[in-house]
C-alpha cells in the first residue's frame, strides 16, 4: 500500500511538473506538509500552492526554500517593542483556522476570554503576515502602542498564562524567557524550536497558587508536550487516510480556509490527492499502525484515562493548560469522519463535551481594548 502510494506520488509530481506547475519533493512535517513551489517562481507558486494549500490544517507545506532562522530579534516586528504595560493591549492572532497549533491557542484565548482579532491567512501566499520573518502560524500580534511578536502556539500560552498570572515582569520580558534555539531534526533538517517552551515563568508563590501539588504542574507539561508531538501527527493520517476522506476534508479546509477561487478549486481536487499519497508517508514517519484509526483511538482514551474517573478535566474543576491543548488539536477534525469515529469508538466524548461547554463562545472581536483591570 505504502509503496504503490508513493509511486501514485510520483506520478502526480510528474504530472504537474510536465503541466508547469513544478510541484517540489514533498516534504512532510508531522501533521503539517508543505508542497512548495521554491526555484519555480511565484507563478507556479500561486499554483502549487493553491494545489496543495491545506490551510495549515491537517496538512501544510514547505517550499524548498523554506527554512526556519529565526533569531531572538524576530520576536519583534519592525518596530521595536517597548514595555508593554498591562492594560490597554490588542491581540490580532494570525492563523489558518483549521491548522491545530492555531487551534489550541484559539481555546486558550478563548477560556480566558481575551478579546482578540483574527487574521485569516493565505496558505499559498501568506502576504498577510509579510511583515514577519517567522512564516509559519499561529503568530499573536500584542500591541499596545508599540508591537510584541509572539511565535509558536506553546510560547504563545505559555508567555500569556505567565503574563496573567504573575503581572510582575512585562509581556516582552517575559518572552525573552522562551529563547529560539536551533535544533537538528531526525531527518537531518535544521529546525527551529523554542526553549521553556511548556513553563510557566513564576516565582515560588506564584507557582504554589498555580500548582498547589508539584506533580500537577508536572503532569500538564507532560500532556502538553504529548499533544504536540504525538496528537497532532495522528491528524494528516486519519483525515486523508482514503480518497474520500482527503476530499471530504479539503472541502472543509477550503470552505474555513482564505482561498482564491482557483487555489480553492486546486486546493480541494489536487490537494486531496497529494495529501492522500502524503499522509501515508507521514504514517510510515510516525510509525503508526496499519489502520491509523487503531492509533487516533488509543490517544483518545489514553487521555480519558489520564484525566482520570474523579475530576471532569486534568486540571480538575477547570481545565488546564493540557485539556485546552488536546482539546484544541482535537477540534480541527470537526464533522470529519476521522472525528466521529474518534467520538464513537472511545470514552473522549463526555470530556470533549465538558471542554466545549467550559470554553464557550468564541470571544474573537474586533480591535477591543482590554481594561487594565483585566490582568490585576
Ligand atoms: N511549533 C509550531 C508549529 C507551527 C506550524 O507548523 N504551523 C504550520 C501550520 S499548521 C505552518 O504555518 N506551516 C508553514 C506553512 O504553512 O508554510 C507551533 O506550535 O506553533
Amino acid at each position: 500500500m505504502a509503496a504503490a502510494g508513493w509511486r501514485g506520488l510520483g506520478q502526480l509530481q510528474g504530472r504537474l511538473r510536465a503541466a508547469g506547475v513544478g510541484l517540489l519533493r514533498a516534504q512532510s512535517r508531522g501533521y503539517c506538509t508543505r508542497l512548495g513551489a521554491g526555484r519555480y517562481g511565484q507563478s507556479s507558486r500561486v499554483l502549487v500552492g493553491a494545489a496543495f494549500a491545506l490551510g495549515g490544517t491537517f496538512g501544510l507545506f514547505q517550499t524548498l526554500q523554506h527554512r526556519l532562522q529565526l533569531q531572538a530579534q524576530e520576536y519583534f516586528v519592525e518596530q521595536q517593542a517597548a514595555e508593554l504595560s498591562a492594560g490597554n493591549l490588542q491581540f490580532t492572532l494570525y492563523q489558518y483556522k483549521t491548522c491545530p497549533f492555531c487551534s489550541k491557542v484559539r481555546a486558550f484565548l478563548d477560556y480566558h476570554k481575551v478579546p482578540y482579532e483574527i487574521v485569516e491567512v493565505n496558505p499559498v501566499m501568506k502576504k498577510e503576515i509579510k511583515f514577519s520573518s517567522y512564516r509559519k502560524v499561529p503568530i499573536l500580534l500584542v500591541s499596545a502602542g508599540n508591537t510584541l511578536q509572539l511565535n509558536d502556539s506553546s510560547v504563545i500560552i505559555s508567555a500569556m498564562k505567565t503574563y496573567f498570572v504573575s503581572g510582575k515582569n512585562s509581556l516582552e520580558e517575559i518572552v525573552s524567557f522562551y529563547p529560539p534555539m536551533k535544533a537538528v531534526n531526525k531527518q537531518g533538517k535544521v529546525v527551529t524550536d523554542y526553549g521553556n517552551k511548556y513553563w510557566l515563568m513564576l516565582d515560588e508563590m506564584e507557582t504554589q497558587n498555580v500548582y498547589p501539588i508539584k506533580e500537577v504542574m508536572v503532569e500538564e507539561m507532560k500532556w502538553r508536550k504529548w499533544a504536540d508531538d504525538w496528537l497532532v501527527h495522528l491528524i494528516s493520517p486519519n483525515v486523508y487516510r482514503t480518497p474520500w476522506e482527503a476530499l471530504a476534508s479539503f472541502d472543509y479546509i477550503v470552505h474555513e480556509g482564505k482561498f482564491g477561487t482557483v487555489e480553492g478549486f486546486f486546493a480541494k481536487y489536487v490537494g486531496a490527492i497529494a495529501m492522500f499519497f502524503i499522509s501515508k508517508r507521514l504514517k510510515i514517519r510516525h510509525n503508526l499502525q496499519g489502520n491509523v484509526r487503531e492509533d487516533l483511538y488509543k490517544a483518545a482514551n489514553d487521555w480519558v484515562t489520564a484525566v482520570g474517573k474523579h475530576r471532569p478535566f486534568m486540571g480538575g474543576s477547570q481545565p488546564n493548560l493540557a485539556d485546552l491543548a488536546v482539546y484544541g488539536v482535537l477540534r480541527v477534525m470537526e464533522g470529519l469522519e476521522a472525528y466521529n469515529d474518534m467520538m464513537a469508538h472511545t470514552k473522549i466524548q463526555p470530556w470533549y463535551h465538558r471542554m466545549e461547554k467550559a470554553i464557550g463562545e468564541a470571544e474573537a472581536v474586533n480591535w477591543q481594548l482590554l481594561q487594565p483591570s483585566y490582568f490585576n
